[in-house]
């Protein structure tokens, strides 16, 4: 059985041609080495995967303070910088394209990876009920400290740089985390932002941030090389919005004149329900011009469905691309999946991250 529906048809990102519009999402797989350097194994785990329309490496914090789990890659320092250049050249000698996802975690973090053991920053001095992954166990999330007025600057200055030094590693493009409950989305959503001066209240002040931040990456990529993930109604790392759908209109609308060249929508709970708070997407892309990239829970006929009914341009693939390198062809040819291994998703070696095999390829041996 084969197919040819749209998600086989190439899609035009800026200026990059995509063959097909499937993504890989970008995936936290914790295996960056000494240095919080990617690790050599990622260098064939993106290569594998080189035949999506677009691949989205795992979020990369821009600077320590924005480190929340262990061993996730950096994108801040030189060592690190020179081992994303031989991912990308990698995945472009495979006839690919890749983006970097840009993060801070805010205060999704842990004083044992902090800058001196200090506490993780935050909009407000509330701390998260949830876990963290740090020394090979799941431990609880740190009481974090507010952000001065005077530190915010940085942070922005931060997210600039690792754009620069995203094109210095050859990148073809940046995706900043705006979702999941991390810095951006916190100083969004009321739940975790109770600032009283211009980064906290109204909507407008509680966008600040994201958008500054945004404004900052696309005039060190470009618009035409700048996407953004949020996610409206995620519970994620313990983060809400007592009104999040004129919030997120007002964010899009301001994407929107920035000339983004895509938004990426984690529709519902991330890596959960879609249905878990009414949320009207449809309102988003119609106030975007830029692509609609969506993801949560798509198989091959939702996302069919969904490009059919030109509700979305993109559709970001996360689990399924964990244990398909090839999921395009697979998908193409209506060829079985390989299924995914929960255990070995965070931490670990090549077992679960560059062994899944490619069809026609034995199933390596165990
Ligand atoms: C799973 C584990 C750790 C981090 C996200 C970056 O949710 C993550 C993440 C996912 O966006």
């Amino acid at each position: 059985m084969s197919t040819s529906s749209k998600l086989f048809e190439p899609y035009q990102l800026g200026p990059i041609t995509l063959p097909n519009r499937l993504v890989m999402a970008p995936l936290t797989r914790n295996r960056a080495v000494a240095g919080m350097v990617p690790s050599p194994l990622a260098i064939e785990y993106y290569g594998q995967r080189a035949s999506a329309g677009l691949l989205i490496t795992e979020a990369s914090q821009i600077s320590q303070q924005g480190q929340g789990y262990q061993d996730t890659p950096g994108i801040y320092s030189k060592e690190q910088i020179a081992g994303w250049r031989k991912v990308t050249d990698r995945v472009h000698d495979r006839g690919g394209r890749i983006f970097i996802q840009l993060w801070h975690v805010g205060r999704v973090s842990h004083t044992s990876l902090q800058p001196d053991n200090g506490a993780p920053v935050a909009p407000s001095a509330i701390r998260a009920k949830g876990k963290t992954f740090v020394g090979g166990t799941f431990t609880d999330i740190s009481e974090p400290r507010a952000l001065t007025a005077e530190e915010i600057p940085g942070i922005i200055e931060g997210f600039r740089r690792g754009a620069a030094n995203a094109l210095e590693a050859g990148f073809d493009g940046v995706e900043i985390h705006g979702a999941n409950g991390y810095l951006l989305d916190q100083f969004a959503k009321d739940g975790t932002n109770k600032r009283t001066d211009a980064y906290g209240g109204s909507i407008e002040n509680r966008a600040r941030l994201m958008l500054e931040v945004t404004s900052a990456v696309a005039g060190e990529a470009g618009p035409e090389r700048t996407g953004i993930r949020i996610s409206p109604v995620t519970p994620a790392n313990d983060v809400s919005d007592s009104n999040p759908q004129p919030l997120f209109e007002y964010i899009v609308h301001r994407f929107n004149a920035l000339k983004l060249v895509y938004i990426h929508l984690i529709e519902g709970a991330t890596g959960g329900p879609r249905d878990v708070a009414p949320f009207d997407y449809g309102s988003l892309r119609k106030r975007f011009n830029g692509a609609y990239m969506a993801n949560n829970g798509y198989d091959l006929t939702l996302a069919e469905k969904v490009l059919e009914a030109n509700e979305a341009d993109l559709i970001a693939f996360g689990k399924l691309f964990i244990s398909n390198p090839d999921l395009v062809e697979r998908l193409k040819r209506g060829a079985p999946l390989n299924a995914f291994d929960k255990a070995t998703f965070y931490g670990g070696g090549a077992k679960g991250y560059t062994d899944y095999p490619a069809l026609g390829e034995a199933e390596a041996a165990e």
